[in-house]
């Protein structure tokens, strides 16, 4: 029968009474030669303790929070059949094992490749190796106490653990002792990407590899308020973090000469006195006419991403602002409305999003959306895509400008446009001839008759 035999600290450097941070086996498990035990952590470095020899653990002898010396007893082993020769040395006085290297960093992160799993020889080492290594003293692993701008701090186990699930360790927020990446902390970001849609983001992953967010006590540099967010921003930041992150933005700018277009309008309003007839319904018009002519902007990219709908109605979102936030409400079959029929429209969905009356259903079906910061101010900005739509329009404010006619500049009243596209669908060329066709018929509405 095979022998019960103690594993024992290895020389660990030199370090005495040192923490033991986790344990990572119980009685019961099965063990391979050089699977980790327990990892201690000194002031300096955390090591990892291997197991000499394969077999079955009987009993733990250490807990954590227990400190431990070279030569203490971690636990019993009954060795497995090859191993029990080597596991008859199990007790012996332990073999000097490389010095641990406190200054180094820890051990660069590996791209996850399942024989890695067993083969000890890939498994981080400590730097230099000077001492025999026999079965009985297998490397110690080590990462060093963090330093700022360092690599996370985590076990070798735990790094092992998260190169498994395909996580980037320095991804993960640690909760430990002096900020220390717990297996629990890394079980809890999975938790976590799973639950928010988001994929772990290891360089298997090919997600972003993005910091954590930076954790500031404001407090600290003066007197600071606590404001909840309210639900509209919390849902429509989490929609537009993923749209900015996700999608390849280009914006693309360019001018309307709307002159005689506001006169027109201007006309429109006082024959319509009970509507208000805005620049807006206008800007509606001339994109249902610029779908039209550019179908690949009146689409989606399905979910698998290989795939483009195109779509044949003509709903389009109108970005609201709101004292809870920003609303996309959509006015559908732009293409059968007329101008006052859109104001009115417009007029309803924007005391509807204002009185936080849009259901689910006002707000979905958008084929394209427009955010016009006119009736506000500004000469430009960039808009964020309303996945799974191609492409916003923003408007800015209109201004008298001096334009070059050819022989003279003359005062026109220009209306900056500004279009960002999603540019795995839409390439610039593109984007460029769609907005200057949109100022084009904004310039002169007849174009939409042709
Ligand atoms: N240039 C100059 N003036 C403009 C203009 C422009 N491009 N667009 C509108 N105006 C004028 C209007 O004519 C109106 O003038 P009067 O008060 O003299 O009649 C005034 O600005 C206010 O217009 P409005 O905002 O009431 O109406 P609208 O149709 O232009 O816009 C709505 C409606 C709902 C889109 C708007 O109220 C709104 O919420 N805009 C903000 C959208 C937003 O937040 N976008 C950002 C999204 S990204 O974070």
């Amino acid at each position: 029968m095979a022998e019960v035999k103690e594993v024992r600290v290895p020389d660990i450097g030199g370090f005495d009474n040192v923490p033991v941070i986790e344990v990572l086996i119980k009685p019961g498990d099965s063990i391979g030669k050089d699977q980790g035990l327990v990892t201690l952590e000194s002031d300096k470095a955390t090591m990892e303790v291997p197991a000499p020899f394969a077999g079955t653990v009987k009993e733990v002898k250490v807990s954590e929070g227990d400190e431990i010396s070279e030569g203490g007893v971690i636990a019993t082993v009954e060795a497995a059949g090859d191993d029990a020769g080597d596991a008859a040395d199990g007790d012996k006085a332990p073999e000097p094992a490389p010095a641990p290297e406190p200054e180094s960093a820890p051990a660069p992160e590996k791209s996850p490749e399942p024989a890695e799993k067993d083969d000890a020889s890939k498994a981080p080492q400590p730097a230099p190796a000077p001492a025999r290594r026999g079965p009985e003293n297998p490397p110690v692993e080590t990462g060093a106490a963090a330093k700022p701008g360092d690599p996370p701090y985590a076990s070798p186990a735990v790094r092992a653990f998260a190169r498994e699930l395909g996580v980037d360790i320095r991804q993960v927020q640690g909760t430990g002792r002096k900020n220390r990446i717990t297996r629990e902390d890394v079980q809890g970001y999975v938790k976590h990407a799973l639950a928010s849609g988001a994929r772990p983001s290891g360089a298997g992953a090919g997600g972003l590899e993005l910091l954590p967010w930076p954790k500031v006590d404001f407090a600290k540099f003066g007197e600071v308020e606590e404001q909840p967010l309210s639900r509209i921003k919390k849902i429509s930041g989490a929609n537009l973090a993923r749209n900015w992150a996700m999608i390849p933005h280009v914006t693309q700018h360019d001018d309307a000469d709307i002159t005689e277009l506001e006169a027109f309008r201007k006309q429109l309003g006082k024959e319509n006195p009970d509507v208000k007839i805005t620049p807006l319904v206008f800007q509606i018009k001339a994109m249902v006419a610029a779908l039209k002519k550019f179908p690949q902007f009146n689409a989606s990219l399905d979910a698998s991403g290989e795939k483009l709908i195109l779509k044949k109605y003509f709903h389009i979102g109108i970005a609201v602002d709101t004292p809870d936030g920003l609303v996309v409400p959509v006015i559908r079959d732009c293409d059968k409305k007329g101008l006052v029929e859109l104001a009115e429209e417009l007029g309803e969905i924007s005391v509807k999003a204002r009185d936080k009356k849009l259901g689910p259903a006002d707000m979905s079906g958008g084929c394209i959306s427009i955010s016009s910061l006119g009736g506000i101010g500004g000469t430009k900005f960039t808009p964020i895509v309303n996945a799974p739509e191609v492409a916003i329009l923003g408007v800015s404010r209109h201004r008298m400008q001096p334009v070059w006619n050819g022989s003279e500049f003359v005062p026109r009243l220009m209306l900056p446009l500004s279009l960002s596209y999603d540019h795995r669908v839409i390439d610039g060329a593109a984007a460029a001839r769609f907005t200057a066709y949109l100022a084009r018929v904004l310039g002169d509405l007849r174009r939409t008759l042709v």
